[in-house]
């Protein structure tokens, strides 16, 4: 955390994505902060519960009401654009020429690795949406000679998870190359991708894009390399039930640490994939809050190549996270076969300088998980209408 807290005040901040787990909050943070707050969503994410049969477990208000409620609850009115990025170019230039952004964050991609390797469509529709939103938008950066602090969400998982002893970099990677004339020559390049999904992949292009419109417009990019987020509500999304976070259980779109909350509050068994010796990266909504400050108070420098960030709390286990969920609710653990391809007992580790030498100072399991549990159990309590719907076991 910074001293004081950050002041927005009289700048222009766009959120893309902003209908989302991670964008909500954030737009609601950036607005608490006295920023004039514009969300742009196409809502596809609500279309893919639809077709998914899945929903939120807190009852989220249609984006009109969040907007409205968040108007009530602060006096800041926030702008609403619903279009498709991936798909009206146009829409999205004259927004960005009529909006002039200081700050973008850029969240509108589909993000659940299941779905994309789920089926050839899912890849397709994952490689489709979120490369062509992504470039559209640089290309409509460039087009407008606009000179906004563009950050996006990036993804941990863009280095692969087996990295055989190296702590992975941020970003870059210092190599020797040695040419076929025999000369050794030294340089830093960005880190080779090594995804594990379709939807890995997409953030693996994604990187090479940014390189690009950096390097040839001087685009000014901080790419935020996250890990898996957990936890929901946030300060501002408390204040009102309109205002409430979502919060994903299903096997697609739930992201581990909310699943395993879920099924102990539930009385089912956590559901750890394979051996479970899988290490990963983990924030939590919170701390990502914190960071995506931190990161646009200190926007990169004109001229400097695109600032890659690791951004996570902690790395841990599935197996030492299933056993710190178990020990503080008694949840019993079911080993399942692993329905992903991905590697089972990774060392895991990720350098994390750039935050710290921002001041983050991460949470931890330790610290929160009992909350956490505590609070999603009352969350839950009051917001979920149908209690059936809690986790089947399965993928
Ligand atoms: P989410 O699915 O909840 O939100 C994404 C939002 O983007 C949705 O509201 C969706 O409607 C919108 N969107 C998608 N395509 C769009 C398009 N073509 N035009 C306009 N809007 C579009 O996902 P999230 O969990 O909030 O993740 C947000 C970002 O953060 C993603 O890019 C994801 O890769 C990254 N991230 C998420 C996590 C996590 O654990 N949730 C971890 C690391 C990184
Ligand atoms: N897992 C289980 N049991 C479950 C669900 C998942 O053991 O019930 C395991 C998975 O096999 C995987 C790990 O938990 O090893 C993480 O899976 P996840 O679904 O929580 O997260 P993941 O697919 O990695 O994706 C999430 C977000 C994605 C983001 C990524 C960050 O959905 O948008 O990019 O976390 S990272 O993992 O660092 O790449």
């Amino acid at each position: 955390m910074t001293a004081s807290a950050p002041d927005f005040k009289g700048r222009t901040v766009l959120i893309l994505g902003g209908d989302g787990f991670c964008g909500w909050p954030t737009a609601l943070r950036f607005s608490s902060l006295g920023a004039n707050v514009a969300i742009l969503d196409n809502e596809s994410r609500r279309q893919i519960d639809a077709e998914l049969k899945v929903r939120s477990l807190t009852m989220i208000s249609s984006l009109p009401e969040r907007i409205l409620a968040w108007a009530g609850e602060s006096g800041n009115h926030m702008g609403l654009f619903r279009f498709d990025l991936a798909t009206d170019y146009p829409a999205l230039r004259n927004l960005l020429a009529e909006l002039q952004p200081d700050i973008i964050v850029h969240f509108a991609e589909q993000r659940s690795a299941p779905y994309s390797m789920r089926s050839s469509e899912g890849a397709r529709y994952s490689i489709d949406n979120n490369v062509r939103v992504t470039h559209n938008l640089l290309a409509a950066l460039a087009e407008t000679g606009l000179d906004p602090h563009l950050i996006h969400l990036g993804t941990i998982g863009v280095y692969g998870y087996a990295n055989a002893g190296l702590q992975l970099p941020e970003g870059y990677l210092r190599v020797t190359a040695h040419g076929p004339d025999g000369r050794d020559v030294k340089k830093e390049i960005v880190y080779p991708g090594k995804p594990d999904s379709v939807y890995h992949l997409t953030k693996v292009l994604d990187q090479q894009l940014f390189a690009f419109y950096n390097q040839y417009y001087g685009l000014r990019i901080t790419d935020l390399h996250q890990g898996v987020v957990w936890g929901t509500q946030t300060a501002e999304t408390r204040r009102n039930p309109h205002l409430v976070n979502r919060f994903d259980h299903d096997p697609i779109f739930g992201t581990v640490v909310n699943r395993f909350i879920v099924q102990a509050i539930d009385g089912t068994p956590l559901t750890v994939y394979g051996s479970g010796e899988q290490a990963r990266a983990f924030i939590h909504i919170r701390d990502m809050l914190t960071c995506i400050t931190l990161a646009a108070e200190t926007p990169p420098e004109p001229g400097e190549r695109v600032r890659i960030v690791n951004q996570y709390s902690e790395i841990c286990t599935l197996n030492a996270l299933a056993a710190r969920v178990s020990a503080l609710t008694g949840a019993k653990i079911d080993y399942l076969k692993n329905p992903r391809r991905e590697p089972e007992d990774n060392e895991f580790e990720v350098s994390r300088t750039i935050l710290t030498s921002l001041g983050f100072e991460p949470n931890t399991f330790e610290d929160i998980l009992a909350a956490e549990i505590a609070d999603i159990t009352d969350i839950l309590a009051t917001q979920s209408p149908d209690k059936s719907e809690f986790l089947k076991p399965g993928i």
